[in-house]
């Protein structure tokens, strides 16, 4: 035994997944249940894009169709909007606190893939997203939008610009080029049928998440 012995770092938990696929629902969830195991303060989520950030903010604007900006721009305001974030990521994982990301990276990289605009390659798309904290695992919430559709809670989708069917069925396929081996590294990834009752999928989510051994105290970068 060292006296110089470190706390064991918090982990870095992804949920991802197309709108109204319940990951807001779910990283509450999950953080109640590992705030239930390891004691209060262990856990946080971080939702992204964090809109009260002056950046945010111009996203938040863009989202709600108040400004229109081109694609390569908003496109590097998602990710600039990471960068803001990540100190405090890292220096959370360091004080031993799990962080779940309500949204991050392959969001970004999907959303502005599905737009099909010719000089926004994947490799173009994930270039700014270098160096940001790795995920230890990712979860992907997925749900076919025309069957959540008919799911009343889920009701019809909100005002915001890219909650439109069509266009959420070819982020759902973004996502999976973006999530397959190979493209980008955001750990495990974890498929899971979100289109079950909120209980089914927690269930899902836990087992995923206790299948992942986090070790060493330094947090990757993504590559
Ligand atoms: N975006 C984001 C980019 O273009 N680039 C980027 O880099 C990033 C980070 C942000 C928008 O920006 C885009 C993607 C998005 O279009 P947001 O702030 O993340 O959006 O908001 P949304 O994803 O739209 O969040 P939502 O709140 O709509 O969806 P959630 O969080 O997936 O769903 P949740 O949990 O709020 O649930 C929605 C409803 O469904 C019910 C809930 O009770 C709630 O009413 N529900 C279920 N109903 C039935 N069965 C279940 N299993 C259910 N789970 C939840
Ligand atoms: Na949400």
């Amino acid at each position: 035994t060292t006296s110089s012995e470190t706390k064991t770092r918090g982990r870095l938990i992804l949920l991802e997944g197309l709108d109204r696929a319940g990951k807001t629902t779910q990283c509450r969830l999950l953080c109640d249940y590992l705030i239930s195991l390891n004691g209060a303060g262990s856990c946080r989520v971080q939702k992204v894009p964090d809109r009260t950030t002056q950046i945010g903010q111009m996203i938040n604007s863009y989202l709600a169709s108040n400004t229109t900006l081109p694609d390569q721009s908003i496109h590097l305001l998602f990710s600039a909007n990471r960068w803001e974030l990540r100190e405090s990521i890292l220096s959370s994982l360091m004080a031993g606190q799990t962080v779940i990301l309500d949204r991050y990276v392959p969001s970004g990289v999907a959303y502005s893939l599905a737009k099909g605009v010719d000089s926004m390659s994947l490799e173009w798309c994930t270039a700014p997203e270098r160096g940001l904290p790795r995920p230890d695992l990712t979860i992907f919430l997925d749900i076919d939008p025309e069957n959540a559709k008919l799911q009343s809670t889920r009701a019809d989708f909100g005002q915001e610009r890219y909650e439109v069917t069509e266009f959420q069925e070819k982020v759902r396929e973004c996502f999976k080029k973006v999530l397959a081996k190979g493209a980008l590294d955001v750990g495990p990834v974890f498929t899971i049928d979100a289109c079950r009752t909120i209980e089914q999928v927690t269930a899902d989510v836990v087992r995923a998440v206790d299948s992942v051994v986090v070790s060493g105290s330094e947090v990757s970068t993504l590559l």
